[in-house]
């Protein structure tokens, strides 16, 4: 299966915490990692009172299910010092979402897949293209159409 997966960071370094994850994701059980986008740095979505972010999206090829990797997915954000409490829209270490699994929907606890903000969240289009521009949801709408509604609000490209 393919996977994109996206990758966030504002906290202790997030470029490193960003390459480190590209690392760690490539380490993966039964998953290989494809390709990564560039590092991107992006205002905040939610409180302003809090850094930029580094984004980047990956595209791996698995043969976990997608609960399996949301699993090792959780277990690198751990490692690399992510806590979870009542933070849903604050500052973190690392960020891992699942954005597509294959051509899947899903729905349940643990995972929405398609991933449920990516429409308004430019810095996780923006890099998909990047390494996608083909690419089509499984509802059938193409990445370049969600594009087209997707201010860019400032987000660059890390060179390094
Ligand atoms: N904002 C940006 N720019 N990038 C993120 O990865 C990100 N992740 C989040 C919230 C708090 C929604 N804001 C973000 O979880």
């Amino acid at each position: 299966m393919i996977s994109y997966i996206g990758i966030g960071s504002n906290q202790s370094q997030p470029i490193e915490q960003a390459k480190q994850a590209i690392t760690a994701l490539n380490q993966i059980k039964n998953t290989t990692l494809v390709t990564c986008s560039s590092l991107y740095c992006s205002a905040p979505m939610g409180p302003q009172d809090q850094p930029d972010y580094i984004n980047a999206v990956a595209k791996l090829e698995t043969t976990l299910s997608a609960l399996e990797l949301l699993d090792e997915l959780q277990a690198i954000e751990q490692k690399q010092g992510r806590v979870r409490k009542d933070n849903r829209w604050g500052p973190r270490t690392l960020d891992l979402d699942i954005i597509l699994y294959a051509e899947q929907t899903i729905n349940n606890e643990r995972l929405t897949i398609p991933h449920y903000g990516m429409q308004q969240r430019e810095f996780v289009l923006y890099p998909l293209f990047e390494i996608a521009p083909q690419l089509q949801l499984p509802n059938g709408t193409f990445l370049t159409e969600m594009l087209k509604d997707c201010d860019k609000n400032g987000l660059t490209t890390i060179t390094s």
